[in-house]
């Protein structure tokens, strides 16, 4: 079974659906837009400024003050925000507002040293849940569906963002977080549940789960996937939206910003709007740091609008993507992110050839006889670059074919991504589960520096 038709989620066939949950922010004309934003950008420096030391330092250090921010374009003349800087400033070093007038603190592990720490007033946490809710609205939930929340719950941002964002839209929130895969499967069907929201990976082995418990999941309540917070390719959409039997949406966030709902996709899945009246989106040429066109593609870079208590200006957050503006089907007439490919974090530089795991899964992830799950694995031999890429046969594949899977899919990588593969086939299961954001990558080779 294929994706559902706009009929059987439940949407009108034929023209997009033109509703919306925020109908004037979300179809503002797009000079009007600017012109929100551009208050917004002034209140939003001015708050830094004068409430976050190193904002400060940082801008008196190039001569500048807020009142010199007479333009949108005057965006650029600001100073680029980095991950380190949250570390280094440690844990509330870049919050504009006392920690007594918070309402709510996440952090993210980070995979070497310290965490970082993100803060929200009241009036933060309310604005989260209305972009998410209208997030959730966008890519097609409604009032009293019922949502089976799959996002971790705690100090990660999916689980409670996806909650109260669910509340907001006056959804019915289950609030499973991940594991307990089996039960989860029960819960699904039990409840009826219309919309999951989960890592794409995870709802990936809710699915193959279901199916070893002999349940199918496509013929129960599910209509819509709300997915993010790893890349996931194309293909990975097919695979998820057949297995599931809905319609499986893209949405993006990250914690430094707000958390999930920074941008989501419509129903005409053709990239993620991202929602300007809150937020401000450049795209820039990692190596060089400037601005580059819309449509060409380089490193995501966001400044918030309305953020109170944690202001963020020019955050790089190393994702990998392109912006448009031309008009989208639904009438929404914010930005549209396209998926994001990678970040620069993962980039592998694989003998001079620059790959994203992403890539990799596009060619994997619907090949005959395996299963989509995978690994790389990437090693140091001599002076080379090794990556050897781990696969998961189908169930029921017969042994004897092992051989010439891997032969097909170094010859396929070979072809369409340019590198020179080790492939090996596994039996099924091999490969972890997650039930979060999924590993794909076991980087081997030796730290530099
Ligand atoms: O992952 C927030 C989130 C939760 C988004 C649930 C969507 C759904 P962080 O843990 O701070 O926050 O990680 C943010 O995850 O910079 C991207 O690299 C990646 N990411 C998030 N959404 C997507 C997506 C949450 N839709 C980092 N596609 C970001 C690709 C994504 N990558």
């Amino acid at each position: 079974m294929g994706a559902l038709s706009r009929a059987e989620t439940g949407l009108r066939a034929g023209q997009a659906e033109r509703s919306f949950l925020h109908a004037e922010q979300e179809t503002m004309p797009r000079e009007r837009l600017a012109q929100l934003q551009l208050g917004r950008l002034q209140t939003t420096v001015r708050n830094a400024f004068d409430n976050v030391p190193l904002v400060r330092q940082r801008l008196e250090a190039k001569g500048l003050q807020p009142a010199d921010i007479g333009s949108l374009a005057d965006v650029a003349l600001l100073p680029f925000t980095v991950k380190t800087d949250l570390r280094d400033q440690y844990p509330f070093g870049l919050f504009a507002r006392p920690c007594d007038q918070l309402a709510r603190l996440h952090a993210s592990s980070g995979t070497t040293g310290k965490a970082t720490v993100v803060g929200y007033t009241k009036e933060d946490l309310d604005t989260w849940a209305d972009l998410m809710a209208r997030s959730m609205y966008a890519a097609g939930a409604r009032r009293g569906d019922v949502v089976h929340n799959a996002y971790g719950y705690g100090l990660f941002t999916g689980g409670l963002g996806a909650h109260y964002g669910a509340e907001r839209l006056g959804a019915v929130v289950v609030p499973v977080s991940g594991g307990s895969t089996e039960r989860q499967v029960g819960l699904i069907m039990d409840f009826k549940a219309r919309v999951l929201c989960a890592t794409p990976s995870y709802a990936l082995a809710i699915a193959e789960v279901a199916q070893q418990q002999g349940i199918d999941l496509r013929t129960g309540g599910l209509r819509i996937g709300l997915f993010g917070a790893e890349p996931w390719s194309t293909a990975m959409r097919r695979e998820i939206e057949s297995r599931l039997g809905l319609k499986a949406m893209d949405v993006y966030g990250l914690s430094e910003i707000m958390g999930p709902g920074v941008a989501c996709e419509c129903e005409c899945q053709d990239g993620l709007h991202g929602w300007e009246d809150h937020f401000l989106f450049e795209v820039i040429d990692p190596e060089t740091g400037l601005a580059l066109p819309e449509g060409e593609a380089g490193e995501l870079v966001i400044t918030t609008l309305t953020k109170q208590a944690l202001p963020m200006l020019r955050y790089r957050t190393r994702d990998i993507t392109r912006l448009t503006t031309a008009p989208c089907d639904c009438g929404r007439t914010h930005v549209r992110i396209l998926r994001i490919t990678g970040r620069n974090d993962d980039m592998l530089i694989i003998r001079g050839v620059n790959v994203y795991p992403s890539q990799i899964e596009a060619v994997l992830v619907g090949r005959p006889n395996i299963a989509p799950h995978y690994q790389l694995v990437v090693e140091r031999r001599g002076i080379l670059d090794i990556v050897s890429i781990e696969v998961e046969t189908a169930p029921g594949t017969d042994a004897e074919l092992f051989g010439a899977i891997a032969r097909d899919v170094a010859h396929h990588i070979k072809s369409r991504v340019g590198i020179t593969t080790q492939v090996s086939v596994l039996s099924p299961g091999a490969i972890p589960r997650s039930q979060g954001k999924a590993v794909r990558v076991r980087d081997l080779r030796p730290r530099e520096g």
